[in-house]
């Protein structure tokens, strides 16, 4: 966060191991809003393994400096300056005692120790810990920690850290003090501690060996009632981690805690999670069908970090992916455990491609900008910038394809051997493909390059049957698509991926499959393991042409190249056996229709109707034997900002006219069905957050929102009224006004104004709901008296609005920036001064928030001509003014 003319870039090349090691933290806090004192005692040694050196580099940022002390000695050969101290001339083995202050209630950063609603927080991860008190802050420096918390007792009752409780009571002048113990040896980075006013809901569980785990979420006292979901994913995640990996939950006590100022989820402290509100508060009338799915995903994701990622971290944060891909698929086994079994294929499968949702439209993008980098990258200027989709989301597709290649099994195998060998160790990725290799017998060098390698890549297909032979070949040719210039430096050779394919006969049924030189039939899916940037497969005995299912379940993160006619699509929509790649099919379908419309709408052209994806909608819609959540996945169009993306020029303002137009089309030829849909997936009685249930509002919801579409909204209009006055759940409510606003921008009639009234005035105590209120306002449809951009900016005025709050801040700005293309792209350049005005306040307040909205305008150079004009000077005029390292690495690259 330094002001520095050229930033510093930091090499994964030139790591070294630390000069010193720290055995033992003890701190002592004296909590105090405006200056709080951190005492801290460390047991410092020099690290055999690394080369000498006379003085200890410790980081320490924006902290008052007040004593030093070696082995109980006052130490003089201190120096504090920007970036830490040097503690010079310092022994072989000592005892160090560092006495400091911060400004948590000046802290708007929230990285470090920081005030939120009056209670205390923490975030350390990446490197907030060196704002708390000077330390080795990198996660190869492993400590046990004992941590002994002072406050006001009145306004600070509970006193939490990493651990165990060892010990409480009170001082004078009415404070008190907790003393905890964290048994394991863990990072800087995942030290917490939290004390305010807080009421938890607890219980208490046996672990699979029969210890006894005391389980807490901690809230403020009015959302007590709103803990239960959290709690219960909570423990679903303990009984999965147990059963799925054998891994056991190893301290005596867990604990959630709820904090509504956070910069991003949540965050996996030893012990101690804290989490963004969003993703621990639910109760049915103030959250989401989604959000309950989000709040289960999250709670799993921290908890298993616990073994993946605390009690084997990483060597270096170029490894984040080793902690970050690793948890994202265990997270994502987990829901789709949850939502119907490990066994289920077919419900797995929506779990699956709302995944690859994500990836693509998220992932992919930043491949082809300037932020691509390789799931472990090389360099970065600021290390917060690269908690990115690539580490996250391409990173679990890496991990992913272990699993593909060596069954549940063999990837289980490799697990156990991992945590056999590396229990306790900061290691790198590297270690974790060794241990997945020699647990399997097998060479991984090739797969080094999923880790090393940055872009897209590329899968093109071709194939041919000899009738007479009855051999069918694939070929199947790899590159990368889309690859700015600092991917293309990293792209050295072919991939070794695993792509599943399956054929499918004229009847629609799987073919029985035999490979050339095979004896006998195997299974209809096949992994075919590409190691070359050409290579042929070749099928025998294949009785007819079949179609080929490529890239089953998405096997592998690429793009799938081959000409499949508008027919061929319409057949797999309706017959493969593979869900994910049904899905696939009318995607295909869809986005080939909406980019033709896209084209033509760019040159100014009429559009024109195709009934080619009405009836392939129609069937779908009207197919009893899909269920309701597969249904809803298959109806929805490919966003706007996908869409954009695959134009050889972005242009958000015809991609939005060319989806429109297919929404209105398919509303109207389908309107019967879709309002037979709506009555067929009421769910009346009790709310329950459950995939079935949640599966038939998706697809009822889905169906009003269809309906908004009509020229003659009456009877959406009439649906979502009564919707939204008898709904006993936010799902049904949310969907509703978010209809009856569609319909108004579509008519220009004040449907919503009512609702939106009372919405804002049921829930102003909520303000999980409230950012609800602004995000809806901020993703509506523009209309031409009111383009959305003066909505938003009269909302910013709003008493409710407050910039230095992130969920607000992403609720009203990010929402209308990142979620609403067509009117963020303005002809005018209007979104983008605003995007800029935006960056440059909250560069003053939160750095990492600014980054994040920052990066929205980096695809700069994929739009029609006008609007990249308009976009380079909007980022032009935000490096001008911007101090933080995190945006201005982001700006300037874009710029580069
Ligand atoms: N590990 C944290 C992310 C920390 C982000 C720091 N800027 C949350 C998670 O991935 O679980
Ligand atoms: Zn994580």
């Amino acid at each position: 966060m330094s002001d520095t003319a050229t930033p510093t870039v930091i090499r994964r090349e030139d790591y070294a191991p630390p000069a010193f090691l720290i055995d033992t933290v003890d701190l002592e806090f004296d909590l105090v809003p405006e200056r709080t004192i951190v005492k801290s005692t460390l047991a410092v040694r020099r690290n055999p393994d690394a080369n000498h050196a006379t003085h200890l580099e410790l980081m320490g940022e924006q902290l008052e400096f007040i004593s030093a002390t070696i082995d109980g000695q006052p130490w003089e050969q201190v120096r504090a300056h920007d970036h830490g101290l040097t503690v010079e001339n310092v022994p072989d083995t000592f005892t160090l005692t560092l006495t400091g202050a911060c400004d948590p209630a000046a802290n708007t950063t929230l990285s470090g120790l920081y005030v939120s609603s009056g209670n205390f927080f923490t975030q350390c991860e990446a490197e907030g810990f060196r704002r708390i008190t000077w330390f080795l802050d990198r996660p190869d420096v492993m400590s046990t920690y004992t941590v002994t918390l002072r406050a006001d007792k009145i306004s600070y009752p509970v006193l939490l850290s990493n651990g165990n409780l060892i010990a409480e009571g009170d001082l004078p002048d009415g404070r008190h003090y907790a003393k905890w113990e964290d048994p394991f040896r863990k990072p800087s980075y995942l030290f917490a501690l939290v004390a305010g006013k807080l009421v938890a809901l607890e219980e208490r569980i046996q672990s699979g060996s029969g210890k006894e785990k005391l389980l807490q979420v901690w809230v403020e006292p009015h959302d007590l009632d709103k803990t239960r979901h959290a709690m219960d994913s909570l423990i679903h995640s303990i009984r999965w981690d147990e059963a799925r990996f054998g891994l056991e939950l190893d301290l005596d006590r867990f604990m959630i805690v709820a904090v509504s100022d956070f910069n991003m989820g949540a965050m996996e402290n030893k012990g101690l999670n804290i989490f963004n509100t969003k993703y621990v508060l639910a109760n049915p009338e103030t959250a989401t069908d989604v959000d309950f799915a989000n709040i289960e995903a999250v709670v799993g994701h921290e908890y298993f970090h616990n073994w993946t990622g605390n009690r084997v971290t990483c060597r270096d944060w170029f490894q984040l992916s080793l902690k970050e891909g690793l948890t994202v698929f265990r997270d994502q086994e987990f829901s789709a455990a949850m939502s119907g079994g490990d066994e289920n294929e077919a419900a797995r499968a929506t779990k699956r491609i709302e995944d690859v949702r994500v990836l693509r439209q998220m992932q992919f993008a930043e491949d082809a900008g300037p932020m691509a980098h390789p799931v472990r990258p090389e360099s970065y200027v600021e290390i917060n910038n690269f908690y990115t989709m690539t580490v996250y989301e391409k990173g679990s597709e890496v991990v992913r394809m272990y699993q593909t290649l060596f069954g549940r099994d063999g990837f289980r195998k490799g697990m156990d051997l991992y945590f056999q060998r590396h229990d306790g160790q900061a290691v790198t990725c590297d270690d974790f493909r060794r241990a997945m290799a020699d647990a399997n017998g097998r060479d991984l060098a090739q797969f080094e390059r999923w880790y090393s390698q940055a872009g897209t890549p590329r899968v093109s297909v071709t194939t041919h049957y000899d009738a007479a032979a009855k051999r069918y070949s694939v070929t199947l040719s790899q590159g990368y698509a889309n690859s700015s210039p600092a991917a293309r430096e990293t792209q050295k050779g072919p991939l070794l991926i695993p792509f599943a394919i399956g054929l499918i006969g004229p009847d629609g049924q799987d073919l029985p499959l035999k490979l050339e030189g095979e004896s006998a039939f195997g299974a209809t899916t096949r992994v075919l393991e590409v190691t070359e940037t050409q290579q042929t497969f070749t099928f025998v005995d294949v009785a007819a042409k079949p179609l080929p299912s490529l890239l089953r379940n998405f096997s592998a993160p690429v793009i799938v190249e081959y000409d499949y006619g508008n027919d061929e699509l319409a057949f797999l929509l309706a017959h493969d056996s593979d869900p994910f790649n049904r899905w696939e099919a009318g995607q295909r379908l869809a986005t080939r229709e909406l980019l033709a419309l896209a084209a033509r709408a760019s040159a100014g052209q009429p559009l024109e109707a195709n009934d080619a994806l009405v009836q392939a909608f129609s069937r779908v819609l009207t197919d009893p034997s899909l269920s309701p959540s597969f249904r809803e996945l298959a109806l929805m169009l490919p966003s706007e900002t996908y869409l954009a993306e695959q134009m050889a020029e972005s242009d958000p303002a015809a991609v939005h006219a060319a989806r429109q137009f297919v929404r209105k089309r398919l509303a109207t030829a389908l309107k019967a069905e879709w309002l037979a849909a709506y009555q067929a997936n009421l769910t009346p009685g009790v709310y329950e957050p459950t995939p079935e249930a949640a599966g038939h509002r998706g697809l009822k919801n889905l169906a009003l929102s269809y309906l908004s579409e009509l020229d003659d909204p009456a009877d959406a209009v009439r649906l979502a009224t009564a919707q939204y006055d008898a709904a006993n759940n936010m799902t049904d409510r949310a969907a509703a006004l978010s209809a009856l606003m569609n319909a108004s921008a579509a008519t220009g009639a004040g449907y919503a104004k009512k609702a939106l009234e009372d919405f804002y005035a049921r829930f102003e105590q909520e303000p999980l709901v409230i950012d609800k209120w602004f995000s809806l306002q901020a993703t509506q449809r523009g209309t031409s008296q009111r383009p959305v951009i003066e909505t938003v900016r009269a909302l910013m005025r709003h008493p409710a609005f407050n910039l230095k709050n992130p969920n607000r801040a992403r609720s009203l700005i990010f929402s209308f920036c990142a979620a609403n293309p067509a009117q963020f792209h303005a002809a005018d350049g209007s979104g983008y001064a605003f995007w800029a005005e935006q960056v440059i306040a909250l560069d003053a307040i939160n750095p990492q928030v600014a980054a994040r909205l920052a990066r929205n305008l980096e695809l700069w150079r994929r739009f029609t001509p006008t609007l990249r004009d308009a976009m380079r000077a909007a980022l032009e005029q935000v490096a001008a003014r911007v101090k933080s390292r995190d945006v201005r690495e982001i700006v300037e690259k874009a710029l580069a």
